[in-house]
């Protein structure tokens, strides 16, 4: 049986809360992180439910791949590719996980610095 999805991001999937979204197909979404990072703050995330990346199984390889690719494609079209950004994906509390649905963050439109903190 399918877990419920009942995280923040299982709610803006459904459109049971509002997000500005600024990407879709298929298979992800992408929306304005709440508290941006950086001046462009978007995340990715898969409409099938992910917990955390220890969750991702290989058939789910593909998947995974277009979240970076969607994330890339959005840096191009907002012209970041050349000066560059950064995708980030947390997962559990050591790696600063807060929402339990796998998301790719895309920081850009600022120098980052290394390491992250
Ligand atoms: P994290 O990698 O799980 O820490 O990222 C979760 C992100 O979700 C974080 O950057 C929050 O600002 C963001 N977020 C959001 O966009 N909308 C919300 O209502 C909440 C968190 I709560």
């Amino acid at each position: 049986m399918t877990q419920p999805n009942d995280t923040l991001f299982g709610k803006i999937i459904r459109r049971e809360i509002p997000a500005k979204i600024v990407y879709e197909d298929e298979r992800v979404l992408g929306f304005h992180d709440i508290d941006p990072k950086a001046p462009t703050h978007i995340l990715f995330i898969p409409k099938r439910y992910i917990p955390t990346l220890n969750d991702a199984t290989p058939d789910q390889a593909e998947l995974l791949g277009q979240l970076m690719l969607a994330a890339a494609g959005y840096a191009r079209e907002h012209g970041f590719a050349e000066e560059g950004y950064r995708v980030v994906m947390n997962c559990n509390a050591w790696g600063g996980q807060t929402v339990y649905h796998i998301h790719l963050h895309l920081l850009a439109g600022r120098q980052m610095v290394w390491p992250p903190g």
